[in-house]
């Protein structure tokens, strides 16, 4: 199997919960468990670890309701970290921290106004790079990207987003040239010459999965996806991850792959 980045898969940066999780930014108003989400994080964390990835932790932050889902903060491509700006106020600051763990393991870019950038826009799939275009991103920061990757041989390739978040909430990347995508939420004729799974009506949340080592984990509760990236060939665990969803964040958004 074609393994999902040419660099091997080491490390996961993550960051705790903090206990003002409960305030983070969402679109619904149930109500959030925050020791229920500790507990899950920390499942999430365990699972990583059995997949052979050593954390990095980030010092937890209470001030930063939001700082939980490190993904947002910085994107690393290879022995390049690019330092996120996100477009909301009250998660700007979270990337501080994360930067000053990334200027110890990699070459350090920023992102800069008017560019702004959350790394759940950010899908990379081999030498391509798609980029989505949503509420937190926009197309100043698909040119400084490219001009951060001008001698990386990759392909920045702007996508429209629409009725999710981010890209990665409607697309991720299983390795194998394989990828797992919810319908209607952008121009999937972007995604040419890849295998495509579609998650089934019903289990749209279950298009954000992270893949580590060729496993695949899946938001728990969503049997018929999990047949269907089985049948691709992949080892699937799931992961109850329900506080996260109330806070409409999902596998991948609780960690930086390096
Ligand atoms: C936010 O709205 O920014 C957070 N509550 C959720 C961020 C989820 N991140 C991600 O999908 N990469």
């Amino acid at each position: 199997m074609k393994s999902m980045d040419a660099d091997s898969v080491r490390h996961a940066i993550v960051r705790p919960v903090p206990d003002s999780y409960d305030r983070c930014i969402r679109t619904n108003r149930e109500k959030i468990d925050v020791a229920l989400a500790k507990r899950q994080h920390a499942e999430y964390c365990r699972a990583l670890q059995k997949l052979g990835l050593n954390l990095i932790w980030i010092r937890g932050d209470n001030t930063l309701p939001d700082s939980c889902f490190v993904e947002d903060t910085a994107v690393v491509f290879g022995e390049k970290a690019v330092i996120c700006n996100m477009r909301v106020k009250s998660r700007a600051n979270e990337v501080t921290e994360v930067a000053k763990a990334m200027e110890e393991l990699k070459n350090m870019y920023r992102i800069k106004p008017p560019a702004t950038i959350d790394g759940g826009d950010v899908l990379r799939i081999d030498d391509r790079v798609f980029v989505g275009i949503s509420a937190r991103t926009n197309l100043h920061a698909v040119s400084q990207l490219k001009k951060i990757l001008e001698n990386s041989r990759m392909n920045v390739v702007p996508v429209k987003v629409h009725k999710v978040l981010h890209l990665k909430s409607a697309c991720t990347y299983l390795g194998n040239e394989v990828v797992i995508l919810s319908r209607g939420c952008f121009d999937t004729n972007v995604l040419q010459g890849l295998r495509k799974i579609i998650v089934p009506r019903g289990e749209e949340y279950a298009a954000d999965c992270l893949a580590v080592n060729e496993t695949v984990l899946i938001a728990k509760g969503h049997p018929e996806t999990r047949k269907l990236v089985e049948k691709e060939g992949f080892r699937v665990e799931e992961l109850e991850i329900s506080e996260f969803r109330k806070g409409d964040g999902a596998l991948t958004c609780l960690s930086i792959i390096l």
